[in-house]
């Protein structure tokens, strides 16, 4: 039976429990309050605290819960009620985009939304969708994808599909994509895919691939070779690392871009963790405790080491990471920030450097203090938009959630509440949810975009963090980068 956000909350877990290693504090919950609150960190810097601007209570959970599913669904219905089948909505015009190729679509927010809407308790939704999925999504498209994000929002769409309603259709189709984009790995040279292929023809592009392209494909290929007994996935996902760590610099940091053609760097700065090398660290970790694989574990630890010791900024009191040239660990280029490095501090956490990842976790609320909603960079040395649109983004939450996951501090939930309360106020149209053109200090300028992703992983974190769903499991559910629940399904 199905467990409303009216449910009573399920005890929970200490992250103590659910990562073992990562030091946490127990999460107690006050009887009949339904607010959770957190004993002491045992381990110094774990402590999120709340920054000024904060809201010093929260909604019981329920009523949290309740809230950001009701979000949810505003959503969902103006995706549906205007352009059910395409890839993404335009909530002002009523129009839609088509995110992948012109003229082409895969229904990308269906794809997206499915594990949510199981998450969610909404059946009769994820029933439409995974019907619409099963008798049109089209894999055979004369359409030249980019495979990163055809890898992380199709194949793990659908591989969140099956894992959530057991369809063996969902498996098959996310077999077929992945059958269209391994010519990306198999036809190049180094291993190292192309940015681009042509689903129908199999003819791969883009040979100047950034980082996250690169090795952004490890859980997805990882788990479909786990699941069909078949290694060829894995094992292209695997080569493109090899040639990648290949190229490390004696310091043992890696650049930006790399021609998939030659090997050689196009790019020698070492942007970690904003884009577009972001995600490259997330998969190992990620694969590594999916797959169980301790190499890609021991790469991550590796790779990781290097970025800290040579990358970290602190200006103010608060962390940052700035661009090094790979071969000296000489700093190169201006102190900006993207909003999208944000997933970092998630990421260190759950690396095991709990200390690290709440401190860039507070750096990020600093700045949430000063816009209503993040802008898509800053410059970190005096906190002000770089560049000021706002793409409804997910990573602060991701990391909100992740810190929650492991620490237990209510201060996470705190944060995660206040950008949510952000993004009701600023974002939020008859229409859904959309992007933003401008956010200064006090308002916010719309634009006409619901992004796919915000049907993966936005408010997919705010409902983990507040309903306690049985749907699952808190100990040992794995997300990928796009939010998709990989493992802990229930
Ligand atoms: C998502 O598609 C994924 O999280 C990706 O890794 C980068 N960020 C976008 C959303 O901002």
């Amino acid at each position: 039976m199905l467990r409303h956000a009216s449910s009573p909350p399920l005890p929970h877990p200490s992250r103590r429990l659910v990562l073992g290693s990562a030091a946490g504090t127990a999460l107690l919950t006050a009887a009949g309050t339904g607010v959770a609150t957190a004993a002491p960190a045992t381990r110094a810097g774990a402590r999120a605290e709340a920054p000024s601007g904060m809201p010093r209570t929260l909604p019981a959970d329920a009523h949290a819960a309740a809230a950001v599913r009701a979000e949810y669904l505003h959503s969902w219905r103006g995706y549906t009620d205007v352009a059910w089948g395409h890839d993404e909505v335009r909530p002002l015009s009523g129009g839609h985009n088509d995110f992948f190729a012109d003229g082409r679509t895969f229904g990308l927010s269906i794809v997206e939304a499915l594990d949510t809407l199981y998450l969610m308790g909404c059946d009769h939704e994820l029933a439409r969708a995974r019907s619409w999925v099963e008798a049109h999504l089209d894999p055979t498209q004369d359409a030249d994808v980019h495979v990163f994000e055809a890898v992380i929002r199709l194949v793990g769409g659908l591989l969140a599909g099956y894992r959530t309603t057991r369809s063996q259709r969902l498996l098959a189709r996310a077999r077929e994509f992945a059958d269209r984009l391994l010519p990306a790995f198999t036809s190049s040279p180094t291993g190292i895919p192309y940015t681009h292929v042509n689903l129908r023809t199999g003819r791969a592009h883009g040979r100047a691939v950034g980082l996250a392209e690169a090795g952004t494909n490890m859980m997805e290929f990882g788990l479909l070779s786990r699941l069909l007994g078949d290694a060829r996935y894995y094992d292209a996902s695997m080569r493109a690392y090899r040639a990648v760590l290949a190229r490390r610099s004696s310091l043992g940091l890696l650049g930006t871009t790399i021609d998939a053609e030659t090997g050689r760097w196009l790019d020698h700065t070492s942007n970690a963790p904003n884009p577009p090398v972001d995600s490259f660290y997330e998969y190992l970790w990620g694969g590594g405790r999916l797959l169980g694989d301790a190499q890609l574990t021991r790469w991550y630890h590796q790779l990781t080491k290097p970025v800290l010791a040579h990358q970290t900024d602190v200006r103010g009191g608060l962390t940052w990471y700035h661009g090094v040239d790979a071969a000296t660990g000489a700093r190169t280029g201006p102190t900006h920030q993207s909003e999208l490095a944000s997933f970092y501090a998630g990421l260190l956490a759950k690396g095991g450097d709990v200390r690290r990842g709440a401190a860039y976790f507070r750096s990020w609320s600093a700045v949430l203090n000063r816009y209503p909603v993040l802008p898509e960079s800053i410059d970190y040395s005096t906190l002000t938009a770089v560049d000021p649109a706002g793409q409804l983004r997910p990573e602060y939450a991701n990391s909100a959630f992740d810190l929650w996951r492991i620490t237990g501090d209510v201060a996470y939930k705190q944060a995660a509440w206040r950008w949510f309360e952000g993004l009701r106020t600023h974002h939020r149209v008859a229409g859904g949810y959309t992007i933003a053109t401008e956010v200064d200090s006090s308002s916010v300028r719309l634009g006409d975009l619901t992004p796919g992703y915000w049907f993966a992983e936005n408010l997919k974190y705010l409902w983990l963090m507040f309903s306690r769903t049985p749907r699952f499991d808190y100990r040992n559910g794995i997300l990928s980068t796009e939010g998709k629940v990989l493992a802990g399904a229930r």
